[in-house]
């Protein structure tokens, strides 16, 4: 009796996460072709981002190989915006170091972290109230960035996804990839950017990004385990690695570097061996995301009234 009971749990279990999967599924689809996704291009028709020679050369990059690599000063002529960001993050790197050596002399500490992907420190994670007097969120919705990703999508983007990370070199006993240090595609949408803005200088040993180029929706390598809305997103790496033979680009850099790339192509990273990485990151994608697959990670605070431009008030709202 009690087995009968729990199979039939079981499959009533099943159905129901079958049909849940379903309606999530076609939420997206839906928001994507008709709703929400048809306001937010008609909106970037009506009002398109004027894009200089170095955002337009971004954006190219982007389109043909779904991912561009460009140092920040020459994104941001003015020094005091590295300033502030390079102020924000020795902050976050040293209170993250502090909280580290507590926590190694068996103490407690405030770090947060997400389950299943321990290894990374963040600044944020998920929950956080935001206004633009954060200086992450300020680079987020920054016109330089924003632009960049709206004139890409096609698009007026939602940010969706703002953080600071810090990524210890793995100790003996973790040594192998695990989660996102392994080969996989992000789930939250096919109309992705993100940008990788690196804090520290990166080598081999500081776990570079890696990406295969052309594997986004649309690129010559899409069919690889094409990216579907709650697909399969880590194929089986034996395998991948065979078929990609090569392909792949590893993303070694100086300090204030920004990586931007569309992550529903293949990408892993974060496999620290010899050096701490620390990084802002930063996720736009479509309302069609944030309709169904997606959630994110802030709440917008409005401050003082004061008038934001259209496209930053529909990134953050
Ligand atoms: O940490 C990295 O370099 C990769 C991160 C990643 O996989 C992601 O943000 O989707």
């Amino acid at each position: 009796m009690h087995r009968t009971r729990t199979r039939f749990a079981a499959r009533v279990n099943r159905v129901a996460t079958a049909l849940e999967r379903r309606g999530v599924v076609a939420t997206y689809k839906l928001h994507d072709l008709a709703l929400a996704n048809r306001a937010a291009r008609h909106k970037f028709a009506q009002e398109p981002p004027t894009l200089d020679e170095t955002q337009q050369r971004i954006v190219d990059r982007l389109d043909t190989e779904g991912y561009a690599v460009v140092p920040f000063a020459e994104l941001f002529a003015d020094p005091a915006v590295w300033s502030e960001v390079e102020a924000a993050a020795s902050s976050f790197v040293a209170e993250t170091e502090r909280g580290l050596a507590a926590e190694g002399e068996g103490g407690e500490s405030a770090l947060k972290r997400r389950q299943g992907k321990e290894f990374v420190v963040r600044k944020y994670a998920y929950g956080v109230q935001l206004g633009l007097g954060d200086p992450w969120l300020r680079l987020g919705v920054n016109r330089r960035l924003l632009d960049v990703a709206n004139g890409y999508l096609g698009m007026w983007s939602k940010l969706e996804y703002v953080d600071v990370w810090y990524t210890p070199p793995v100790t003996q006993s973790e040594g192998e990839r695990r989660s996102s240090q392994r080969w996989h595609r992000d789930f939250n949408d096919r109309h992705l950017l993100k940008a990788f803005v690196y804090l520290v200088d990166v080598n081999e040993d500081t776990g570079p990004f890696e990406y295969v180029p052309r594997s986004a929706p649309g690129g010559e390598l899409d069919s690889l385990w094409p990216w579907r809305p709650l697909g399969e997103n880590y194929p089986p790496q034996d395998e991948f690695v065979e078929r990609i033979a090569g392909k792949a680009v590893t993303f070694t850099a100086p300090k204030a570097t920004i990586i931007f790339c569309n992550t529903s192509g293949f990408h892993r990273g974060g496999f620290a061996t010899g050096k701490p990485r620390a990084l802002a990151t930063f996720t736009w994608d479509s309302p069609a995301s944030l309709k169904a697959l997606s959630e994110r990670n802030f709440t917008f605070v409005p401050g003082n009234g004061a008038a934001l431009d259209p496209p930053v008030r529909y990134a953050l709202t």
